[in-house]
């Protein structure tokens, strides 16, 4: 079956924080290895890793210096095999993560690049010459994305950190360099790719300057969904993915759009399997400002994630449908309520996406309701775009208080502190590279194993209704009361059967309204006891039911 994919769940792993097998203060691969039945017993067919190639570790990994090795703070390539091979024992998928966009400066072919124009690997990253910075592109960091190396005169294009340069997509050598790369990890057995950045790749070759008019005036539109961006995508399906049976793709798209991710999706063309977009998790982001703190505004929020379903269902396009990833903070704390409501709303947000079309995917730590740090100083963050911003923000005259309230709620590390496995923590005897939130004596795995209706058991059971129901699979998707300050709904429709689900965002009772005919139906989740369906929803309350 070509679109399995459908039926699945994704869970993605952020090595590092995972589990520490060696006391070292950072997850590792053995650790994955020491959890692989927590992660089965879910419910979950694949298992996406992030980066844990070769790397300075700037970002986290997604500077890659060398993408045929496992860097030695996550284990070896033996302990990778190891790992493959009990993935598919356990009858699991395993993807990676690969990062085309950009090396890290450290990777041997910029290294090469930085000998000379004549160097062969010098076309392989994007270079200008220029007696002033070349455009106002600015990095998805802050700053411009030039940076002028001074032996050659010349300055070269960065979309994220100085560290990570963007690969030269125009040069067909390079192209055939990241195939072979990725033949190499495919033929070792990993089952796909989550691809990084992956619509950036093809750059409008002008390299204007961006103008204020423009929306984001920062330079994107000019290398977002760029124009040669199918094209690539193509090429890389016919020499890589289609030469491997049963492979899955997801690409990462930054700024994308419904029309854009038809195109990448839809099985005719031959490119991804499935994207993921963003636009959703922009509804906090007052003025499209990141770094600024606002409620979200949830009717926009359903205006997004509907108008996405629709308009993909429409193209034939396939959705990944997620709330978190290492990227964004923890999506209890910022559209669930952590601290009177944990459970209820974990549960329901769980259920808005999961039951939706398209294949969900779970943010390790999500699952038994972990939280932001809530960190009260500026020594706890790791991550470059946090530490950037703080200074950023410094600098335009916001006070250290205002700026680390704005981090509590905005950092990407808010999602990276270690998972809470027990009572005394559980993932390091030694001390982690970033601290651990300090609610984990009452948040953890095993006191989320142990107790009855949990969150874990909750996550397994939609799992387990994706794949024994077509409707959640393959259905279609229809919002309702979609002009409702509190609730979210949709029908999904398969062959004679409607599925109706229910998701009260907030914590306070509010009416329902739905057609007679679903107070007759079969409940097949719900995160409260229910005897039927009741005209009114309690705090966070959500359901589906089948006729
Ligand atoms: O992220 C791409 C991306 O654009 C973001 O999610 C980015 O982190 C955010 O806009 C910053 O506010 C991917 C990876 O997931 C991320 O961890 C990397 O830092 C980035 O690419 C560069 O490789
Ligand atoms: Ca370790």
């Amino acid at each position: 079956m070509k679109d399995w994919f459908k039926k699945s769940v994704v869970y993605q792993i952020y090595p590092k924080s995972f589990n520490d097998s060696n006391n070292d203060g950072i997850g590792d691969i053995k650790g994955i290895i020491e959890k692989l039945d927590y992660i089965k017993n879910l419910g979950i067919e694949v298992i996406w890793l992030t980066p844990i190639y070769v790397s300075p570790q700037k970002d986290n990994g997604y500077d890659i210096a060398d993408y045929y090795n496992i860097d030695p703070i996550f284990g070896t390539m033996e302990d990778f095999e190891d790992l493959l091979n009990k993935v598919h024992e356990r009858g699991m998928k395993l993807i990676m993560d690969m990062v085309v966009n950009h090396t890290s400066t450290e990777h041997k072919w910029f290294k090469e690049a930085l000998k000379g124009e004549d160097n062969p690997y010098h076309d392989f990253y994007i270079w200008k010459k220029s007696n002033k910075v070349p455009n106002n592109w600015q990095s998805k960091f802050g700053g411009s994305a030039w940076e002028y190396v001074e032996s050659l005169d010349k300055y070269y294009l960065h979309l994220f950190d100085v560290t990570q340069a963007d690969l030269n997509w125009e040069n067909p050598k390079l192209r055939e360099e990241v195939y072979k790369m990725m033949c190499f990890w495919m033929d070792k057995g990993v089952d796909g790719f989550r691809l990084d950045v992956v619509n950036l790749i093809s750059k409008d070759q002008s390299f204007k300057d961006d103008t204020l008019e423009s929306p984001n005036h920062d330079g994107r539109r000019f290398y977002t969904d760029g124009p040669r961006i199918h094209e690539y995508l193509h090429e890389m399906n016919k020499n890589v993915f289609s030469k491997y049976e049963g492979s899955m793709t997801v690409g990462e798209m930054s700024s994308t759009t419904i029309n854009h991710c038809i195109n990448y999706t839809k099985p005719e063309r031959e490119e991804l399997s499935m994207t993921f977009n963003f636009h959703h998790l922009k509804v906090d982001y007052p003025n499209g400002e990141k770094w600024s703190l606002a409620p979200f505004d949830f009717i926009q929020l359903k205006n997004i994630l509907f108008t996405w379903q629709v308009g993909m269902q429409e193209g034939n396009g396939w959705n990944a449908t997620f709330w978190s990833n290492h990227d964004q903070p923890r999506a209890l704390s910022r559209f669930g309520d952590d601290k009177n409501y944990p459970k209820e709303s974990a549960k329901m947000l769980a259920t808005t996406i999961h039951l939706m079309r398209g294949t969900p995917y779970v943010y390790q730590g999500e699952e038994i309701g972990m939280t932001n740090p809530y960190f009260e100083t500026i020594d706890k963050y790791k991550d470059v775009e946090s530490i950037n911003a703080y200074n950023n923000l410094l600098k335009k005259g916001y006070l250290e208080k205002e700026v680390l309230e704005i981090l509590k709620s905005k950092s990407r590390d808010n999602s990276r502190t270690p998972i809470q496995w027990d009572e005394n923590g559980g993932f390091s005897e030694g001390k982690s590279w970033i601290d651990m939130a300090d609610n984990y004596k009452y948040i953890n795995a095993k006191k989320c194993l142990e107790e009855e209706n949990s969150i874990y058991e909750y996550y397994g059971k939609l799992a387990k209704l994706r794949k024994e129901y077509d409707i959640i699979s393959h259905g279609d998707i229809e919002p309702i009361l979609e002009e409702d300050e509190n609730i979210l709904a949709y029908i999904r429709k398969y062959k004679e059967n409607e599925l109706l689900v229910v998701c009260n965002f907030f914590g306070k009772e509010v009416n329902l309204n739905i057609d007679d005919k679903f107070k007759k139906g079969k409940i097949l989740i719900s995160n409260y006891d229910m005897n039927g369906v009741s005209n009114i929803l309690k705090p966070y309350e959500c359901f589906a039911v089948l006729v």
